[in-house]
């Protein structure tokens, strides 16, 4: 091992947080030129009446704070934050030409955009408009449309609920559900999996249930990097030695141990926390046989436990009070072989029974997962598995119990909450009629995949972008980015220049919107927004720095302004009204949705109001008001995994990204410093291709036989990295991988695209 590592390569020894993160803190203030109001704008964070972050989508107890010193979620405030501006006259010394050749990260770090912009295709470049104009233009290409369905409106999710709620409302008055958004590509498995599960697509539990639980089991996320906030949750749980498993291919930094920056002991000491208790290096995509594995060993302890006379150790009476479909899960898992558990976990049949043992030997357990989980071809599989494991001993829907998928954007649970989807089901039809007096078309729309196939077939001409980066969020950019340079109109609301931007239709419109952070000014005072966090706690959010400049509007203000160049008066919408005043929307919002019941009320109290989520008290809203134990076929969810030299590829953040966003080029807990030109292989995968730690490679994706348009695909010149990671695993970063991901490579079920787990071949590059 003394070799010398790869340029920027490096191990890294130090525990998660610590003085390390204080320092990525500093730096990124210093970087984004806002180191006399920063701080200041940091001390705001999720406090009550502060805004909320829009890093992640981890609650805060009472809304008030551990976020002072959480890392990305500084980032994330810095980069909205920055005193850099770009202006339209930037475009005149800079073509979309010569753009496109720039990284994501440096598109960016231009800047806020200060006002509207149109494509200019004489001058290859972006000129500034009025805003009237351009709302004008846009209504004009909608209804240019022969049909509804021929534009598509993404979200992603950092939109707030009044924003996404006009949205829609916009959208349904304009007559189509194609509603694409980010969560297609993220929980669409949960969304789609649970509510056959226990009658609901959320988690079920709270903070405080983290306090009452006696074991965590943590499978395929990240917390150190992409919800920094939940470490101070594990870091307690660990202090009070409640036993943490974790199943992931990659041993994560901040789940081996962890120094919290807000303990003056770790501090001063440089001492840290152990978090998990166990760690079980699952090979990639073997979740289900883990999951099977466990179960296995719940009916073997049970059998030997009512053997020597005990009362087993299933929860009979929640089984049988409860649910349905114990008896085909049994069968399953009988039929289930361990040798074959083994092979597709990559797991020893001890390690499994080991943490099967540990989640019997438990009263309360909570289960926390996130992308390793859902973005495979058995993404729904995958969730479905995990309620079947908790309900085994009934750790649903009580105290200190439950599941806890790890959602991505701080709003991306609420934007589905006020009706971004396409699938609008009959009281969010009944909903709007109640509210506004006409009745939506129900047929469904488009998710995120459907969309962007649509686009590439030329069969939709709009696109219409709430946020986000769209065409670099997808797979398959080639085709991608190629349909939406064919599209009529495109329009990105967006508070900076990103890709998705320089793919310019005939008419391409960007729209600078206000962050989180910023105030916003309407007719009748400052306006305040709100978002649901991952435990459904609903509450308000409300920047206060100054905007980037007087010509950039609100989200809520934009698409009203969308809607009535597109609409004029159609069916009474008072748009006008509900921008001037927020509060008109969620008036709206409430009587659309019930749950949300005296909403403008609610959301002054400190720390906001939860939304009923069924299923954690026991309600089940499944067809027949049961929980259901669900059956998944097999092991494997790819036949290619089992072909010769074949790797699974899958694609993860670095800890300097947020999505699409490249803060930096380092990725410091896994040591890789300056570069992200890598894919991560175990020895002796390397070794049996007679590659080494450093050599550039090519990855190329398998053929997916099942998909008979499969081309091609190809990523060049790779630093190979030897890494701690299972044999036949390989790992990369989002997004310089997605060129090896087919749109087609997706969970069936959820249209959720397999981005965790591409079938690769790697080869020394010619
Ligand atoms: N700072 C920051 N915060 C973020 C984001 C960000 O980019 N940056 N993104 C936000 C968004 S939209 C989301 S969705 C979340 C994402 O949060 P995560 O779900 O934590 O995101 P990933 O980086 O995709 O990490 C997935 C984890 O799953 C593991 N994994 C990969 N494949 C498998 C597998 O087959 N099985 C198992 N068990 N594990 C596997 C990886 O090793 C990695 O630890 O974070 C949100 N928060
Ligand atoms: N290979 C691979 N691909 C993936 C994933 C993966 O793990 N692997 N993860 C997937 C997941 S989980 C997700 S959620 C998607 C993310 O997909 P998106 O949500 O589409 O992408 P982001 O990178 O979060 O979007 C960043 C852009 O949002 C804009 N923006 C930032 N703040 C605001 C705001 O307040 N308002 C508006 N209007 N715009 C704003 C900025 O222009 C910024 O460039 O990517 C998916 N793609
Ligand atoms: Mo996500």
């Amino acid at each position: 091992m003394s070799k010398k590592r790869p340029e920027g390569i490096e191990t890294y020894n130090a525990p998660a947080g610590g003085w390390g993160a204080l320092k990525a803190v500093a730096e990124s203030l210093a970087r984004q030129q806002i180191v006399a109001q920063g701080a200041a704008t940091l001390l705001k964070a999720n406090q009550p009446d502060g805004f909320d972050c829009p890093g992640c989508a981890w609650p805060d107890p009472k809304h008030t704070s551990s976020f002072e010193f959480c890392e990305n979620g500084a980032k994330a405030v810095t980069w909205e934050s920055t005193a850099k501006r770009l202006e339209p006259s930037f475009f005149a010394s800079h073509t979309l030409s010569e753009l496109w050749e720039w990284s994501d990260h440096d598109l960016e770090d231009q800047g806020r955009l200060t006002a509207p912009i149109i494509y200019d295709a004489e001058k290859d470049t972006y000129v500034a408009i009025e805003w009237d104009q351009a709302f004008q233009l846009i209504g004009a290409g909608l209804n240019a449309l022969p049909d509804p369905n021929m534009a598509e409106f993404y979200t992603s999710g950092r939109a707030s609920n009044e924003a996404a709620f006009l949205f829609q409302l916009f959208v349904r008055a304009y007559g189509t559900n194609n509603f694409p958004d980010c969560s297609n590509m993220c929980h669409e498995a949960t969304s789609v999996g649970l509510p056959h599960s226990i009658g609901v697509g959320k988690g079920t539990v709270t903070l405080e249930d983290f306090d009452h639980a006696d074991a965590i089991f943590s499978f395929g996320h990240n917390p150190g990097t992409n919800h920094p906030r939940m470490m101070a949750t594990l870091r307690e749980v660990a202090k009070r030695e409640a036993p943490i498993i974790v199943f992931n291919p990659l041993k994560e930094r901040a789940l081996e141990r962890f120094a919290s920056p807000q303990s003056p002991v770790e501090m001063a000491t440089f001492s840290s926390t152990d978090i998990a208790s166990a760690y079980h290096q699952v090979r990639i995509g073997g979740d289900v046989a883990v999951l099977k594995g466990m179960m296995k060993r719940v009916f073997e302890r049970d059998a030997a436990d009512l053997q020597a006379g005990g009362a087993g150790v299933l929860d009979r009476n929640f089984i049988a009070g409860h649910t349905t479909g114990i008896d085909a899960l049994k069968a399953d898992l009988d039929a289930t072989r361990w040798e074959d558990i083994e092979l597709m976990s990559g797991l020893a049949r001890a390690a499994i029974e080991s943490a099967g043992d540990v989640y019997v030997k438990a009263k309360n357990v909570i289960l926390c997962y996130g992308m390793g989980i859902t973005q495979h071809r058995h993404g729904t599989a995958n969730v479905q598995q995990i309620a079947n494991f908790l309900m085994l001993r009934g750790n649903i829907g009580r105290e200190g119990a439950g599941i806890c998928p790890l959602r991505g954007h701080s709003n991306v649970q609420g934007d589905r909450t006020v009706g971004i989807t396409e699938i609008p089901n009959a009281a969010l039809l009944d909903g709007m009629e109640r509210a506004f007096g006409f009745r939506p078309v129900a047929e469904k729309g488009h998710n995120a995949v459907e969309a962007i196939e649509a686009i590439i077939e030329g069969k939709s001409k709009a696109l219409i972008c709430l946020g986000g980066n769209l065409a670099v969020a997808m797979p398959d950019p080639d085709a991608t980015f190629a349909g939406m340079r064919k599209l009529d109109l495109a329009v990105h609301l967006t508070t900076k220049l990103n890709r998705s931007h320089l793919l310019p239709a005939k008419t391409t419109i960007v729209l600078p919107v206000l962050g989180r952070t910023d105030s916003d000014m309407q007719a009748t005072g400052p306006q305040s927004v709100t978002v649901e966090d991952s435990m459904s706690m609903v509450h308000a959010s409300r920047g206060f720095l100054k905007p980037p400049s007087e010509n950039v509007r609100s989200e809520p203000a934009v698409v009203a302004g969308m809607a009535k160049a597109t609409l004029g008066d159609r069916y009474g919408i008072e748009w006008d009204a509900m921008v001037g005043n927020y509060g008109r929307i969620r008036d709206k919002i409430e009587i659309v949705f019930p749950d949300f019941h005296d909403f403008n009320e609610r959301i002054r109290q400190p720390g906001g109001f939860c939304l009923s989520v069924p299923a954690s008290h026991r309600e089940w809203k499944t067809p027949g008001k049961k929980a259901c134990f669900l059956t998944a076929e097999g092991l494997n969810e790819d036949p290619r995994v089992v072909e010769p030299n074949v790797l699974t590829l899958t694609t993860l953040r670095s800890h300097d990204q947020y999505n699409t966003t490249i803060y930096g080029m380092d990725d410091r807990y896994r040591g890789v410093f300056g570069r992200r030109d890598v894919i991560f292989l175990n020895a002796e995968d390397l070794a049996e291709r007679g590659l080494s730690d450093g050599d550039t490679l090519d990855v190329e994706a398998a053929r997916d036989p099942s998909d008979p348009e499969d081309r091609p695909r190809l990523v060049k010149r790779l630093t190979a990295v030897r890494y701690n990671i299972p044999r036949g695993s390989a790992a990369g970063y989002y997004p310089e991988m997605n060129g090896l991901v087919a749109l087609s490579h997706h969970d069936s079920r959820s249209g959720t695209p397999a981005y965790k787990s591409i079938p690769i071949r790697i080869v020394r590059a010619s």
